[in-house]
């Protein structure tokens, strides 16, 4: 695998894309997302090249004829990079490169190659190496098939090349080992951080790149955590405690977002990230409603969510960039009478902060119970728990205990246990 280290920031690139039978209506918006992708890097896309087949072909994914014209272009354009919205295969890869004779990407490169580069934290840091390397493994053939041809290779004795591929793949199993501890390690201490914020109530932003998360988190905060144009701005997570009175007090999480065919080993690298979403009591789904292709966009999220095992976590949608859509109120009626209980806002106007913190609030409160607790003055401390992770209504001081009237949530229930030996009756 080759990096983006050897090309420029404004390297000219070629986009190809087979289109497979039944892919045909989504093929335009899938080049403008590779267009998008390769943006985000910097890249200067110069041509397209599209070709509709019934299969792949096994050598070179894409027809040999195409790749005849792809050389073409690639010489009147001086394109540095050809980059396939497929994903090749290790052997097709090599085969594209020989024949064009440039370097050759696919997606799933491209989107590591920008994980890469927005890699702030050393876990994100570690787990986008991660990642890379489990790609970059069952490659390294191509990085040293020249040796072997240079000196005629096969014989009786080894090659050279494929006595570097030997060492080479040692040194990338022992990185990745070395990779996976450190992960280990720095998830470790995160779960010690996560136990600490245990009695808060956990919303997290999900949802696909670009919707518009981080602004949201922005507004709902008054954080200033990174917000760009770009996909993939956002690698990791970022916590903070949100603006409201609610008991327990509610904490949001902003963490990477979405992408169609996201790299099943960047989700398995960043399954400490994305344990955020798992763990939380609510997923705010945000939707870039602006986007022409905003329904597929809320499949892919589903589909991820079901991937990393969120499917049981309670979810709200809200439906961000109102301002750049919706402009008729019949839209935004049939909006949200297909998707009933949805939320419309845009992150830039006014109203969207006390929409969003409303409906949050509210699913806090939901299956909230009001009782009297009863607590001996032995036990007096305890009351700082109370106005701590209750909404206390009064305390009567009595001479033989306190009483405690509040609002209890469910999240709050186990913790509340303690104080009520009679819970189960209470039906607690
Ligand atoms: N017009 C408009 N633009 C918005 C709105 N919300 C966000 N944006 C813009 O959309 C772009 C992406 O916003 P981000 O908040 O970075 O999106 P994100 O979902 O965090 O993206 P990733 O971190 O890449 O997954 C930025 O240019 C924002 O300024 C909105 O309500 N209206
Ligand atoms: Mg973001």
């Amino acid at each position: 695998m080759t990096g983006s280290n050897a090309l420029k920031n404004s390297a000219a690139v070629l986009l190809a894309a087979v289109i497979l039978p039944g892919c045909a209506e989504k093929a335009a918006d899938a080049l403008s997302e590779l267009a998008d992708l390769a943006d985000t890097l910097g890249f200067t896309v110069v041509a397209q090249a599209v070709q509709a087949r019934t299969a792949p072909d096994p050598g070179t994914y894409i027809g040999r004829g195409k790749l005849e014209d792809m050389r073409g272009l690639v010489a009147q354009h001086e394109a540095e990079l050809v980059i396939f919205d497929n994903d090749l295969s290790p052997r097709q890869s090599q085969n594209i490169e020989r024949l064009l004779g440039c370097m050759v990407w696919d997606r799933t490169q491209l989107i590591l190659e920008i994980f890469a580069r927005h890699a702030r934290t050393a876990e994100a840091r570690v787990q986008v190496e991660l990642a890379r390397m489990q790609y970059m493994l069952p490659r390294l053939v191509g990085l040293w098939a020249h040796l072997d041809r240079e000196r005629g290779g096969i014989g009786t004795s080894r090659g050279m090349g494929e006595k570097q591929i030997q060492i080479d793949r040692r040194m990338v199993r022992a990185r990745i080992a070395h990779l996976q501890k450190e992960l280990l390690r720095i998830e470790t201490e995160r779960i010690t951080q996560r136990k600490q914020r245990s009695t808060c109530f956990q919303a997290s932003l999900v949802g696909y790149t670009n919707a518009g998360k981080s602004t949201l988190m922005n507004c709902l905060t008054g954080s200033s955590v990174h917000v760009a144009d770009k996909l993939f701005a956002t690698l990791d997570a970022t916590t903070r405690a949100l603006d409201c009175l609610s008991k327990p007090s509610v904490v949001l999480t902003d963490t990477v977002g979405f992408i169609r065919s996201l790299p099943h080993s960047l989700v398995a690298s960043f399954r400490s990230t994305l344990e955020h979403v798992r763990e939380a009591d609510l997923l705010l789904h945000v939707v870039d409603v602006s986007h022409p292709d905003y329904e597929t966009h809320i499949q892919t999220t589903a589909g991820v969510l079901h991937e990393i095992g969120a499917d049981d976590v309670p979810r709200l949608l809200i439906f961000n960039k109102i301002d750049l859509s919706l402009h008729d109120a019949i839209d935004r009626i049939m909006l949200e009478k297909k998707y009933p209980g949805c939320l419309c806002v845009s992150a830039f106007e006014e109203g969207a902060r006390n929409t969003i913190t409303d409906a949050i609030t509210a699913r806090v409160r939901d299956g909230c119970i009001s009782r009297t607790i009863r607590l001996p003055y032995s036990n007096s401390d305890a009351l700082a728990d109370f106005y701590a992770y209750s909404i206390v209504d009064s305390v009567d001081y009595r001479e033989d205990a306190m009483y405690i009237d509040c609002i209890i949530s469910p999240l709050m229930r186990r913790h509340f246990n303690r104080y009520l030996p009679d819970a189960r009756n209470h039906g607690l």
